[in-house]
């Protein structure tokens, strides 16, 4: 009890000029959490115990505890107090098969959905221009999503197009890949390249993650069967949720 008290006081968290108590409360809340300091199924102590031993007031221990809900990493059981939420199970994602987000959902029985965040057509920039070969002048499809499996935001996707390709991209309402295999030009071939990377503020925001928090970038530039360049999406996948799982085969090249 004495060493679990240490993780709520004031010493353990608070630093005079980096920002409300709340938030700082918050902030390591969620690290403790993070690193199992905090394990799955623990309960924390009730808000008024919680405010005595952090030494805030109970409108700072609730703020910071619902931000932590909103989260999805504490829930509140009815009569019983706030208990750590148990993990997500993971998804395993295979880097062999050309599979589109619906679709691994779909295999997984989760129920995907998308919030478009922005869709038209726009002036490429460099890197658009590059990866799907586009000639000078002409414009690039674009469509912005967060993807949600079973309602938990999981990845936010940028996926841009040559126009003949996606001449509508409002048309994309559920799966780009529906779309494009309606019209006979999905991909049978990409190239993906993953890196690991910190959320800036505003991404974290919409993937209900800590600013900062690490993610796995994917961008994936897929082509027709011509060789042609259809498609380049940057994604960033949560980390914490998303295993890539690639196969290796001796002598394979
Ligand atoms: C996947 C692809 C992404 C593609 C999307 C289409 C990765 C890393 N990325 O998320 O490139 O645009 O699927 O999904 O797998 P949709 O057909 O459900 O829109």
């Amino acid at each position: 009890m004495e060493g679990e008290q240490a993780l709520y006081r004031p010493e353990a968290w608070f630093r005079a000029a980096r920002g409300p108590r709340y938030e700082q409360l918050y902030r390591h809340l969620s690290a403790a959490i993070a690193a199992g300091e905090l394990p799955p199924d623990s309960r924390l102590p009730p808000e008024r115990e919680l405010a005595l031993i952090a030494d805030v007031s109970r409108v700072t221990v609730r703020k910071a505890v619902s931000q932590l809900v909103e989260d999805g990493v504490l829930e509140q059981r009815r009569g019983a107090g706030t208990f750590v939420k148990p993990p997500r199970s993971r998804i395993e994602q295979s880097l062999s098969a050309l599979l589109s987000f619906t679709d691994y959902m779909r295999q997984r029985g989760k129920t995907s959905s998308s919030r478009i965040l922005r869709r038209g057509l726009f002036l490429p920039t460099p890197d658009e221009t590059i990866a799907l070969g586009l000639s000078a002048g002409e414009r690039v499809a674009r469509v912005e999503r967060l993807r949600f499996a079973d309602d938990i935001a999981l990845a936010l996707e940028w996926s841009s197009l040559p126009t003949d390709v996606l001449p509508d991209p409002e048309v994309v309402e559920t799966s780009l890949y529906d779309v494009l295999r309606a019209a006979g030009t999905a991909p049978t071939r990409a190239v993906q390249r993953i890196a690991a990377v910190n959320l800036t503020a505003a991404d974290a925001k919409l993937l209900l993650l800590p600013e900062g928090a690490a993610v796995l970038r994917i961008d994936r530039t897929a082509y027709l069967p011509s060789g042609r360049p259809i498609e380049f999406t940057r994604g960033l996948y949560r980390s914490d949720i998303y295993d890539f799982v690639a196969e290796l085969r001796l002598g394979a090249s």
